[in-house]
This record gives C-alpha cells, sequence and structure tokens, in this order.
C-alpha cells in the first residue's frame, strides 16, 4: 500500500465558529487562515494553522448537514483526520482493492480547492477519515 504523505487537517464539529474562534486564536495561538462556505458538504469552514497542520472547524449550514446530524448524536469535538495524498484516485482504488468501504468513490471539490475523499469510519476502526489532493505547491 502507498503511505500517506501527511497529515492535512483535523476536523472539529461545532454548533458555531464564532464561539469558539477565541479559544483556537488566542489560546492557543493557531494562526486563523479565514472561513469558507462548502456549499456541497453544507458546512461553514474555519480553518486555523498550526506549523504545516490546519484545524478545520465544521459548522453545519443546515439540518440535512452530515454535522448536524453528527452534532446531534455525539455533541462537539473530533469529527475526522484528513491525510495528504498524490494521486487520491489510485489510492482510492488502491483502498477499494484492499476491502475497504469509501464513501466516496469518486474524488470531490473540498475547501482550499483540494480534491477529498472520505473512507467510511466502519472501514477506519471509528474514526472519520478523509484523503485529500492539495492543488500542486500548496498545503
Ligand atoms: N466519526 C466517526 N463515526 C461517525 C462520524 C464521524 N465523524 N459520523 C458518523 N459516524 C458514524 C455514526 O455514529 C454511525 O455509527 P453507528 O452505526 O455505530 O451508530 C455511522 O457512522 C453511520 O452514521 P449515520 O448517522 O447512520 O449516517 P450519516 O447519514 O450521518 O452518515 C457518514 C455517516 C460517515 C457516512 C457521513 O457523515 C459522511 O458521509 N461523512 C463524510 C462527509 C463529511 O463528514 N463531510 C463534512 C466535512 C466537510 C469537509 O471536510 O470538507
Amino acid at each position: 500500500m502507498t503511505p500517506v504523505k501527511a497529515l492535512n487537517h483535523v476536523g472539529i464539529a461545532v454548533r458555531s465558529i464564532d464561539a469558539q474562534r477565541s479559544f483556537y486564536e488566542d489560546v492557543l495561538g493557531a494562526a486563523f487562515e479565514g472561513v469558507e462556505l462548502v456549499p456541497s458538504q453544507r458546512v461553514r469552514v474555519a480553518f486555523f494553522r498550526v506549523h504545516d497542520v490546519r484545524l478545520e472547524l465544521l459548522e453545519p449550514t443546515d439540518d440535512e448537514s452530515t454535522v448536524a446530524k453528527f452534532l446531534e448524536k455525539r455533541g462537539e469535538g473530533l469529527h475526522h483526520l484528513a491525510f495528504t495524498v498524490d494521486d487520491i484516485q489510485a489510492r482510492i482504488a488502491e483502498l477499494q482493492s484492499a476491502g475497504l468501504r469509501m464513501i466516496d468513490e469518486v474524488p470531490r471539490p473540498g475547501a482550499h480547492q483540494m480534491q477529498i475523499a472520505f473512507l467510511h469510519p466502519k472501514s477506519t476502526f471509528g474514526v472519520l477519515t478523509e484523503l485529500c489532493q492539495p492543488r500542486q505547491g500548496h498545503l
């Protein structure tokens, strides 16, 4: 199996980005990078950078968002881990042929103009896991 290249970001489900921003920015000293809407995922996402890793706060934009369901079921907290890969389509094929269950069999656009694909938590011992392929030369 081809190893992942790096931990790209940690996803954290939140009810309100505004309520938590000061903790990450002022208490932890992480660099705030901005907020982006990801309509396909029905989330508003805030990014904070700590060296080579981002923290991604995910706030649902409506009740149908998977993050809204997560908050209802489990409350606020860690939501997923995302790993950088080079050739996301090839990695998906490799994981599928090893018998892992993908949520996304075809990569789709995520935040930061990355191509992303999620593995199902039932195949990853309960940790929702994302593969992401950043644009050339970006984190
Ligand atoms: N981490 C671990 N397990 C999770 C989870 C998470 N973040 N979200 C859901 N699950 C678990 C549920 O607890 C449930 O487990 P049990 O069957 O043991 O109760 C199981 O997955 C299925 O959950 P569900 O509520 O029945 O079904 P959902 O409709 O919520 O779908 C999932 C679950 C994982 C398929 C869906 O949340 C998904 O497709 N997630 C990937 C996309 C996503 O999270 N996008 C937001 C991030 C945006 C971004 O980074 O760009």
